[in-house]
């Protein structure tokens, strides 16, 4: 029997904004339940969940941990999550597989970007949410402004649970108004005494208490009337009440504590114990079948995996969430996805750094396994022969990107292997080998996430690397109608190499009437893989060129559209008609007619008043009101054109067109204006010609470059 059944087994997420406090929480709710004897500091660089030695360098969280602790009768799962947005993928899939969310806010700055941000997050998933605020023994923290901005910002849903009798260098009483009790803390904090609220507190204390008594009644008929006829609600059934609204999103308590002077997480623990949903309290999972899978631990074995680590030394540590029935070590399962099968030969509950074996994990519980075969983040594994497959996280695309590239020569292999490891660990990153720019991508969430990829690179798998700025992907086209003939003649001795193309080049568009001066023989149209068209027309007469040539003059000009005439870019959008020639009855052959079609409509693009085009994504920065100036100034440099401000929720939304190759560093450069109260989103849009100054220059360089290379 495992020492926990699923309705014993709680599972929260601390979030936050960066600095809000949820490590430190964290280590007070490990320290009270007795799993460590030590509080460990952020100062110290001690906790048991920021242990990752860039973490400690950095003094932030940047990867989600797994920690418990069994409370009065209960196991609670803590997951803690890093606040900066740029390591938003560990939040998402933490909020994945816990079934309630602590929000914790700082005191001192009240609501912030990243508490608005993740908010976001837990609406898609409609996570129960507490708010904690913390931070209430520092000398500027405001409890009531950050109230006042929790309900502005998250609405009257948010409903007091707890007030601090005093705050700043004071902090030690807390008045609860659902038990109607003072905490007071000793100087060390920890276990608190219960007292009777004070005659000064308690018309406070009833109005608060009034207020909560209404707020769960008013989402619950049967309470309503039960509130009605006694004109109160027993703590047991305001208990119920606050729990049913909690699964439903429509109540958010918030509760009262100091982190630092480790003051306010007993209550928590208890209040999660007692009122928070376990698993099977929470809507069932949908498989992708259309089934609902109930989180029952007689049900089929089924685990989702939610986050893969690779540790050196280790291997890979597959963390999951059982969904229903119990998970034994040494149990076959099925990887829904790839229908492999996987033997579990470890378990492990985790506590940060710390893996503990364990026989076996009942529904609605989070561990870990080592050394999975074949399976990933997002992978189900269950029962064999059951069909069980569960939705997968959905991860944000990567906003900035970088070229990569070892610093020593023949450490590409080495680097493609680390990165490989990097990318199947963290789903919010994308690695591409670009043919096109002969670049290798990492694409990222932020700056911050590209230097958390180098760290990794460089410490785990000893490969120094360095990034530069990716090339960006142009592409040339024409703008009018031109004509060009080339002659490829070579008779110097043996066989000799003969042929003559006469070609017409225009720009190509959707609808184009066919040619009506020319005789059309045959027409061949390509999509072609980097985009737009290229329409190819034999329109020879009187057997000038053989038709047997054609594919060798469309070969030539094909490797020109390759390699574009005015900077070596894809070229695209563009019709040739091929109407005159010449042949020899002996030289003729296809590499000579390869080369004619090729240099012939080198010459013509050259005539066609040939367009350098550019990518243009779509940007759109979420920024709170004061920014806006700045961040339109900024993109005003950038060659962007805004193109409206909108108001989403308590941030303003400002929407741009802007060309990729401005919005090289904008990551870091967003990060500086707004301290980090920013953030962007960027998604392609298209192609559009560059500026003439820029063609120019564009053209000049490429010329240089070649050069350099003939040289
Ligand atoms: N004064 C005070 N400082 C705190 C409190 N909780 C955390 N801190 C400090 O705030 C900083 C950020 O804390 P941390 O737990 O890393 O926040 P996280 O980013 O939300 O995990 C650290 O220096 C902590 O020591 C608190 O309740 N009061
Ligand atoms: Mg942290």
């Amino acid at each position: 029997m495992p020492e926990f059944d699923t309705s014993h087994v709680k599972n929260i997420v601390l979030l936050g904004h960066a600095g809000s406090g949820k490590t430190t929480l964290a280590e007070c709710m490990l320290f009270e339940a007795g799993v460590i004897t030590r509080r460990g500091s952020i100062a110290e660089q001690n906790t048991t969940g920021d242990y990752h030695e860039l973490e400690k360098e950095r003094g932030n969280t940047i990867f989600s941990k797994l920690m418990h602790v069994k409370w009065r009768g209960y196991k609670i799962n803590i997951l803690d999550t890093p606040g900066y947005d740029d390591f938003v993928g560990e939040v998402i899939s933490a909020l994945r597989v816990a079934d309630t969310g602590v929000m914790v806010l700082n005191a001192v700055m009240g609501v912030e970007v990243g508490t608005d941000i993740i908010w976001q997050y837990t609406e898609q998933f409609k996570t129960p949410m507490i708010f904690m605020v913390n931070k209430l023994d520092s000398d500027n923290a405001d409890y009531e402004k950050t109230v006042r901005e929790a309900k502005a910002h998250f609405g009257n849903k948010v409903t007091v649970i707890q007030y601090p009798r005093q705050t700043g260098a004071g902090f030690h009483e807390i008045i609860d108004v659902l038990t109607m009790t003072m905490y007071k803390f000793g100087k060390d904090g920890g276990k608190p005494e219960k007292h009777p609220i004070p005659d000064d507190e308690k018309a406070r204390a009833d109005e608060l208490h009034k207020e909560l008594v209404e707020a769960v009644a008013g989402n619950d008929e049967s309470l309503m009337e039960k509130y009605f006829e006694k004109g109160e609600l027993s703590e047991d059934e305001l208990k119920a009440g606050l729990k049913k609204a909690m699964i439903q999103h429509d109540l958010f308590p918030l509760f009262c504590a100091s982190a630092e002077r480790n003051m306010g997480s007993g209550r928590l623990m208890g209040f999660i114990d007692n009122v928070c949903p376990s698993a099977n309290e929470m809507p069932p999972q949908k498989t992708k079948s259309g089934a609902l899978l109930q989180c029952d631990a007689s049900g089929p074995a089924c685990l989702f995996i939610y986050k893969t680590v690779s540790e050196p030394h280790v291997g890979e540590l597959s963390f999951f969430k059982v969904y229903s029935g119990v998970v034994k070590a040494g149990m076959e399962l099925e990887n829904a996805s790839t229908g492999i099968t996987e033997k579990i030969n470890q378990l492990f509950l985790v506590e940060g750094n710390k893996r503990i074996s364990t026989h076996e994990l009942v529904a609605g519980d989070i561990g870990a396994t080592l050394k999975l075969k074949n399976t990933h983040t997002n992978n189900t594994l269950h029962a064999k022969g059951k069909n069980l497959e569960l939705f997968p996280i959905e991860f944000p695309p990567p906003n900035v990107s970088v070229a990569i590239e070892p610093l020593k020569k023949g450490e590409e292999e080495k680097l493609s292997q680390a990165l490989h490891h990097l990318r199947e660990e963290d789903p919010t990153m994308i690695i591409e080998v670009s043919p096109e720019l002969r670049q290798t991508l990492l694409h990222c969430q932020g700056d911050m996430h590209l230097t958390v990829a180098k760290w990794k690179i460089e410490n785990n798998y000893k490969v120094d690397v360095k990034f530069t700025r990716p090339r960006i992907p142009y592409r040339e086209t024409i703008r009018k109608a031109a004509n060009a003939s080339y002659r490829h003649k070579k008779q110097s001795g043996g066989a000799g190499q003969f042929g003559e193309v006469h070609l017409r080049i225009e720009p190509w568009y959707e609808g184009m009437p066919e040619p009506a001066d020319l005789t059309v023989r045959s027409r061949e149209e390509y999509d072609l893989d980097w985009g737009g068209k290229l329409v190819f027309y034999n329109c020879i007469v009187g057997g000038a060129i053989d038709t047997r040539f054609m594919p060798s003059i469309l070969k030539g000009i094909m490797e020109k559209m390759q390699n574009g005439p005015l900077t070596g870019s894809y070229a695209r959008d563009i019709r040739v008609c091929v109407y005159d020639g010449k042949m020899h009855p002996v030289d003729s052959n296809d590499i000579s007619f390869k080369i004619a079609g090729l240099q012939a409509f080198r010459q013509a693009f050259q005539l066609a008043d040939p367009q350098i085009l550019e990518p243009v994504y779509k940007l759109e920065v979420l920024c709170p009101d004061d920014l806006t100036g700045s961040v339109m100034g900024d993109l005003q440099s950038r060659r962007a054109i805004v193109e409206g401000i909108d108001t989403d929720g308590h941030f303003q939304k400002v929407m741009a067109k802007v060309p990729l190759a401005e919005m090289d560093g904008y990551s870091s450069s967003l990060r500086s204006i707004s301290q980090g109260r920013a953030k962007f989103r960027m998604t392609f849009y298209g192609y559009e010609p560059v500026p003439f100054e820029i063609q120019k220059k564009l053209i000049e360089e490429h010329a240089k470059q070649a050069k350099e290379e003939y040289a």
